[in-house]
């Protein structure tokens, strides 16, 4: 069983610099570092952790220099999920045969990828992890792009996002295709937790996070990442577009616990425009030129099919 903590406030919260520090070179207002200090700060447990190659390790791990004040590696972009799937059944080899000096400790295993890691490159080494069945979890931090190689879209890019893959401009509206549904994916796989998190909802994140931890088996956590750099909007504004990305119900924040117990987490007060969320952000800039309307409107049905489905998907219990 996780040993949970205890949590006061946001501040002494998100001031606890226990097992990863400030010190990195993420950009300013970078969404990566509040989620990956939530996830950590949410145990007291020890960690084994592993990072793909993405903006999170390179920018926290410039030799001779580390970020992270726990067990870290830092693997190839597709693998993050196999190097603690291996050393969390090391572990658990090692403790079947009586030759751990501390048995009693109980570690959590971590992986942290980006959505081009994840949703793409690294997604059969994910999959073959969660059949296998191993006792980890991995987080996406998902900011929908290759942000750390210059912005090329992903599976992760929403339609009408404009990136260097896909630029908006007078033959095209930006990413044509869906955005790829990883948490029924990952749900579909058996896992017993998948759940959406979001930064600027600090205290859903720690209870999943710690719901997570105490499950048994692989457990997915898709990590909404705001990105000031890709997503174009100004760095002190990231909690704020976050909050407009979970009240459009863009990033909606629910579980779904052993398949198919859908709960959605958050119901916002007030459900805002999607437009609104678009608005804050030069990646969805041209979508307000007036031939562009329909993307628009697009994507708000889009999003309010998602929210009526999951609704659905919740009462049913099925
Ligand atoms: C097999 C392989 N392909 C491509 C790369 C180049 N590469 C390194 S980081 C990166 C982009 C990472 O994108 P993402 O996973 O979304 O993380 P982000 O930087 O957005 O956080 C790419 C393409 C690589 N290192 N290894
Ligand atoms: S480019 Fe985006 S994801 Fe990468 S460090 Fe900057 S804000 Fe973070
Ligand atoms: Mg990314």
């Amino acid at each position: 069983m996780a040993e949970q903590k205890k949590i006061k406030n946001l501040k002494s919260f998100s001031t606890t610099a226990d097992r990863f520090e400030g010190a990195n070179l993420l950009c300013p207002g970078c969404a990566h570092s509040i989620i990956v200090r939530e996830v950590l700060n949410a145990t007291n447990d020890d960690l084994v952790l592993s990072a793909a190659t993405g903006c999170l390790e390179v920018s926290t791990a410039v030799y001779p220099y580390t970020s992270w004040d726990a067990s870290w590696i830092h693997i190839g972009f597709e693998n993050a999920a196999t190097a603690v799937a291996g050393a969390e059944a090391m572990h658990k080899a090692l403790k079947r045969k009586g030759r751990l000096l501390q048995p009693d400790r109980n570690p959590k295993f971590v992986a942290f990828g980006g959505d081009g890691a994840s949703y793409d490159i690294g997604f059969q080494w994910i999959s073959g992890a969660f059949e296998r069945g191993h006792d980890m979890m991995y987080v996406t931090l998902d900011n929908e792009v290759y942000a750390n190689t210059g912005g090329q879209s992903s599976g992760a890019t929403p339609i009408g996002a404009s990136t260097t893959t896909t630029p908006a401009g007078r033959v095209s509206y930006g990413q044509k295709r869906q955005k790829k549904d990883m948490l029924a994916i990952m749900a579909a796989h058996g896992s017993p937790y998948v759940a959406q998190v979001a930064p600027n909802k600090w205290k859903d994140m720690t209870k999943k996070i710690q719901k997570g931890f105490a499950a048994e088996g692989p457990v997915y956590i898709n990590a909404m990442s705001a990105c000031t750099t890709e997503w174009k909007f100004p760095m002190q504004d990231t909690i704020a577009v976050s909050d407009l990305a979970t009240d459009s119900l863009m990033f909606p924040l629910y579980e779904i616990v052993n398949g198919t117990e859908y709960n959605i987490t958050y119901r916002p007060k007030n459900i805002i425009p999607v437009r609104d969320y678009l608005a804050v952000q030069g990646r969805y800039k041209h979508l307000f030129k007036p031939e562009n309307a329909h993307i628009i409107e697009k994507l708000q049905a889009d999003v309010d099919a998602k929210w009526e489905y999951l609704q659905r998907r919740e009462e049913a219990r099925v």
